[in-house]
């Protein structure tokens, strides 16, 4: 018998729209035994609220999150507001036995994030958190293809996060639109918000990292507060580069900037190995670049694999073979394997402890961004 899963969101921004898209159409296409229902939405803006809520079909709405926990018709909180609230929410609706889903980063530092996983895990509620890239299909074949030993021995791991939208000095720090820039509320620049998402999928794919060395720069130093209307010392990272080495001896690779004149969502990644490689770009994001060295010499050389087959990951629940998929599938498949957890107990990742370790490795690189050393994990 399907179970009704209601929803509490906590935001009404950009990913919360993401993340109601997919909690509102799941069960129209994947068979998790629940359907979620969107029940309630609260934030501090009423209007905003207002207009998010009747346009997503929310069933009720809270001007105060803390009301929302409280109440007993909910059963998941879904947390979609900037990183500086993650923490506080996230503790008090595992304390009141909520399942607690949080958007990327956990945190706004392992310490910030090492209480939460704290407050899931004493409490037993289910959790994960919203690293939707893992679930595009083609990073999934990727993820299957390399677990199948496709590439023998792992040589290399590169990945990049490209965007350009911060360039202007006049783009102000803080504030709903901008928070992105304001340290106190993000916690890091490009590298919690972009690079963390080239890591999750790094760390999934390839095993975890021991060991970095990082370049940083803030190219704009101060801007205008857009709460304040003051200028102010900029505090995060502009952009960010780090070499790494894997635990399975491989060398890593990784950039991120908002300074990549051309580039809005430029991530690409690319892993060689012994036998062959796998290349994704999310401008195409069906596909799957494929070398594989196995092939008679003559005709060696890059397949292109379309990832929209009914055996591809997630496809054989969508159209039929050969119709494309987008960005807000990605969102869709991570909710299926969360209430998939649900039913298995089996809990699908990331969890909040799993993407506690992103939150290290970004804590590495902005520490050795400053001190300019290597640093052991
Ligand atoms: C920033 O512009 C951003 O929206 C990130 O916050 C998201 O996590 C990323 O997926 C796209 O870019």
């Amino acid at each position: 018998m399907t179970k009704q899963l209601n929803v509490g969101m906590v935001g009404y921004g950009f990913m919360a729209r993401a993340h109601s898209n997919a909690w509102a159409n799941v069960s129209h296409f994947f068979d998790t035994g629940y359907r979620p229902v969107l029940k309630a939405a609260a934030a501090r803006n009423v209007s905003k609220l207002r207009h998010f809520a009747e346009q997503w079909g929310y069933e009720s709405q809270e001007s105060d999150w803390q009301a929302m926990i409280e109440r007993k018709d909910i059963d998941a909180i879904d947390i979609c507001v900037p990183n500086d609230l993650h923490a506080e929410i996230a503790i008090a609706a595992a304390k009141a036995g909520k399942m607690v889903l949080c958007e990327k980063p956990l945190a706004r530092t392992e310490a910030e994030g090492k209480p939460m996983v704290d407050a899931v895990e004493q409490a037993g509620v289910p959790n994960m958190v919203w690293y939707n890239y893992r679930r595009v299909p083609a990073v999934t074949l990727i993820k299957n293809m390399v677990e199948a030993g496709r590439l023998g021995q792992i040589f290399h791991y590169r990945a990049k996060f490209l965007q350009d939208w911060t360039i202007s000095p006049d783009v102000p720090q803080g504030g709903a639109a901008t928070w992105r820039l304001d340290v106190e509320a993000a916690g890091s620049g490009v590298t919690g918000d972009l690079l963390a998402h080239c890591l999750d999928t790094a760390i999934w794919i390839n095993g975890g990292i021991t060991s970095l060395t990082a370049m940083t720069e803030t190219f704009i130093k101060e801007r205008v507060h857009a709460e304040t209307g003051k200028k102010q010392a900029v505090g995060i990272d502009d952009a960010a580069a780090v070499l790494a080495r894997f635990g399975n001896g491989s060398l890593g690779t990784f950039e991120s900037t908002r300074y990549a004149r051309g580039h809005k969502a430029g991530y690409t990644l690319e892993i060689n190995g012994e036998k062959g490689s796998l290349a994704w770009d999310l401008h195409d994001l069906n596909r799957v670049q494929f070398f594989d060295h196995s092939i008679e010499g003559a005709q060696r050389g890059w397949t292109n694999i379309l990832v929209t087959d009914g055996d591809h990951p997630y496809l054989g629940k969508w159209w039929v073979p050969g119709l494309i998929i987008g960005y807000e599938h990605s969102f869709t498949h991570q909710v299926a394997d969360f209430l998939d957890g649900l039913r298995t107990g089996k809990p699908a990742a990331p969890t909040f402890r799993d993407a506690l370790e992103t939150n290290r490795i970004c804590d590495a690189i902005i520490a050795s961004g400053m001190s300019g050393k290597w640093v052991q994990l």
